[in-house]
């Protein structure tokens, strides 16, 4: 099937710090060479990319003094001029540096909060210099490798003060930003804190301004945690907290491993934008991948290239399989609208409720039919294999 190339419209973005990774990781050595920041985001804008998301780190240097950093952002600033580049999404890096080795928010070092604190607040300010208006927090060092070396309760506390301060700065200040909040189980914590889509959704629920805070969940690391994704976001969408998203692949639990999109579990990854394209989610679909350590530099901007493709397939798919009268019969034979209607009828009381002997529910028939989930979930492999 012909498959169009990706452009703006479709709002796809990249963290510089995906197609920039230089491939180091536990075990061996970078396998690539640094990437300028401003060239990532000419190739980015000619493989039709929308816009580029980064940590402040990914382009200023950590401990730039300020002439130096006002040059970083000036070329950085050309780069987007001339491409036409967003900025929808931007983020601090809060794991990288020693100083952040026991958390940034939440380490057991006063002073170290406090210097996280206005790491963060330095960025904000220049993240509503360049428009973007999604500010993430991944709490890669939030969390802990023993269970006695945290206080959990105080830690969600100061979890809860730093969120609740950067709200108030943003109010005070008038940006046009709003946060998102990514979970991650573990790695490279042993443990991390809001380790899923639903310890975040719970916290974000105990902060002073709810509305402002939302999700960034990203697909690997759900699945790391044995966890559905496609219902994750459901569930997100459910409580108006779906603010960005990571795409990404992962083959279940194991090491982060940041494939790219639709490269891991990818029946899973056709019901993400089956569901995304339906659901009047119109944010950035980012990818946050990582290409692999054996590519060369070529392998990095066709993963990146993969990645697009790969939702615009997969989206072309949906389509289809939303369309096809067969499909149509079958979710009608599965009766996957019957959660539509109310349980109780309106003003029904428990009471009536109770005393409805229903003559039509026969419990017997009602326990021996089937489902015909099967069926369905045939149809969907179909249309993936492109044998519909
Ligand atoms: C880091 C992490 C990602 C987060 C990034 C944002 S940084 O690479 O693995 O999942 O989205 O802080
Ligand atoms: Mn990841
Ligand atoms: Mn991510």
């Amino acid at each position: 099937m012909a498959i169009a190339a990706p452009t703006p419209s479709d709002k796809f973005t990249f963290g510089l710090w995906t197609v920039g990774w230089q491939a180091r990781d536990p075990f061996g050595d970078a396998t690539r060479p640094a990437l300028d920041p401003v060239e990532s985001v000419h190739r980015l804008a000619e493989l039709g990319a929308y816009g580029v998301t980064f940590h402040d780190d990914d382009l200023i240097p950590f401990g730039a003094d300020d002439d130096d950093r006002a040059k970083h952002i000036a070329r950085f600033r050309g780069a987007l001029a001339a491409t036409g580049m967003r900025v929808p999404m931007m983020t601090t890096n809060t794991f990288t540096h020693p100083v952040f080795k026991d958390g940034a928010f939440t380490s057991n070092d006063r002073d170290i909060r406090r210097f996280a604190l206005r790491k963060v607040l330095r960025n904000i300010d220049l993240a509503a210099d360049l428009g973007a208006s999604t500010y993430v927090f991944w709490g890669g060092r939030e969390g802990a490798d023993i269970d006695a070396a945290k206080n959990v309760g105080a830690s969600l506390d100061r979890y809860k003060e730093a969120l609740d301060l950067l709200c108030q700065y943003v109010i005070d200040n008038g940006y046009d930003i709003r946060f998102a909040i990514e979970p991650k189980p573990n790695e490279p914590r042993g443990d991390m804190f809001l380790p899923t889509i639903g310890h975040a959704l719970a916290f974000i629920n105990e902060l002073a301004h709810p509305d402002m805070v939302g999700l960034n969940p990203e697909v690997g690391h759900e699945q790391m945690a044995g966890l559905n994704f496609v219902h994750g976001i459901g569930q997100a969408l459910w409580h108006n907290k779906l603010f960005h998203i990571d795409l990404n692949g992962q083959h279940g639990p194991k090491f982060d491993q940041d494939l790219v999109f639709g490269h891991g579990d990818l029946l899973s990854a056709f019901f993400l934008v089956d569901l995304l394209e339906s659901s009047g989610y119109d944010g950035p679909r980012h990818f946050d991948f990582k290409p692999s350590r054996t590519e060369d530099i070529d392998g990095v901007w066709a993963s990146a290239a993969a990645n697009m493709r790969t939702y615009l397939v997969l989206r072309q798919k949906a389509r289809a399989f939303r369309s096809d009268p067969r499909v149509q019969a079958a979710l009608v034979a599965s009766r996957v609208d019957g959660t539509v209607a109310p349980t109780v009828g309106p003003g029904e009381t428990c009471a009536e409720l109770v005393a409805d002997v229903d003559a039509t529910f026969d419990v017997d028939a009602a326990a021996a039919r089937g489902y015909h989930y099967s069926q369905l979930d045939q149809l969907a492999v179909e249309h993936v294999l492109g044998t519909a």
